[in-house]
């Protein structure tokens, strides 16, 4: 039998199916935590300081007080990919308010939960859908504003982007986008959105309910040095439908294109020059030693 998977849970290493939490956790009961996903490339886990720095940034927003230092985060995270041998990975880390009563007081949950998940990757954004383009529709399901269960904190509240993916399961197409409660464009499920337009790019601002996605900024800084204007602003269907380019970017998806929405075709309906070029140096960012933390 092949070895299984071992889960880091407050401090120790458990095999893949011992590894429980309990029922009374105010994670499960409440949703009360929060949570990064993060990806290791080649040995090198892409921009492990910035994830650690938004968890903590949406632990101290929600007054949880993560019981290690990021350092020893840092070393907990590298542990549990290096007791995998893994070097190409998924890494989820979930920190949640801890054991409680039934009562969602969080005073009476008095240690948090620490939770280090790691996986080899597996394709979620498959090559078709890099290659292709993705498809997409606009939600009736809006982002929630900008409060505690809006993205704008990586919580485990996730039923507003999960509402999303319902319909767009539904809908038979691949990925739903929200909108803002002003109907302005937010972002899809787990994913930040983008435009290009006459070779302009542009992206939704995170006052929309958006999350501030890592791979988001890295993206705007490399299209940056490429030479191209890049704004945040606020962004409407109407422009989304007829943008030139239109794209996704987050930790699972990378940089992946957006050909079809609400049926119509986006542009020529084929990933475009300012996405294909974004998706190849993107692809050897990912890569670089100077952009992560080494696994040994
Ligand atoms: N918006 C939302 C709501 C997200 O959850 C992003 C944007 C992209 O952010 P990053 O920092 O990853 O560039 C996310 C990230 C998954 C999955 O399994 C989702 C995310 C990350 C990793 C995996 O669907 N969400």
């Amino acid at each position: 039998m092949e070895k299984e998977l071992l889960i880091y849970i407050d401090g120790q290493f458990y095999p893949k199916s011992e590894a429980k939490i309990s029922v009374y956790d105010h994670g499960l009961l409440y949703g009360d935590g929060v949570f990064e996903g993060i990806r290791a490339y080649n040995g090198i886990v892409f921009k492990l300081k910035e994830h650690l720095e938004r968890l903590y940034r949406s632990a101290h927003t929600i007054t949880l007080r993560i019981p290690l230092k990021t350092n020893e985060m840092t070393r907990a995270v590298l542990e549990t990919l290096r007791k995998n041998n893994l070097k190409d990975a998924y890494i989820r880390l979930v920190v949640t308010r801890g054991i409680g009563d039934l009562g969602l007081d969080p005073r009476k949950c008095p240690k948090p939960t620490v939770i280090i998940v790691t996986e080899p990757i597996i394709q979620i954004y498959g090559a078709e859908a890099k290659e292709k383009g993705m498809t997409a529709i606009i939600s009736w399901v809006k982002r929630d504003s900008v409060d505690a269960t809006t993205h704008e904190i990586k919580s485990l509240n996730y039923l507003n982007s999960i509402l999303a993916k319902i319909e767009a399961n539904a809908a038979g197409v691949d990925e739903a986008i929200c909108l803002d409660k002003n109907g302005f464009i937010c972002e899809g499920t787990g994913e930040n959105i983008f435009i290009a337009k006459e070779g302009k790019i542009a992206t939704p601002p995170i006052c929309t309910g958006a999350l501030a996605g890592i791979t988001r900024k890295r993206v705007m800084k490399l299209a940056e040095d490429l030479g191209y204007t890049v704004v945040e602003r606020n962004i409407t269907p109407n422009e989304l439908f007829n943008a030139d380019e239109v794209f996704f970017t987050g930790t699972a998806a990378e940089v992946v294109p957006v050909t079809e929405i609400n049926r119509r075709v986006i542009g020529d309906g084929k990933p475009g020059p300012v996405t294909k070029r974004l998706m190849e140096e993107f692809g050897r960012i990912v890569k670089d030693p100077r952009e992560g933390t080494p696994i040994s």
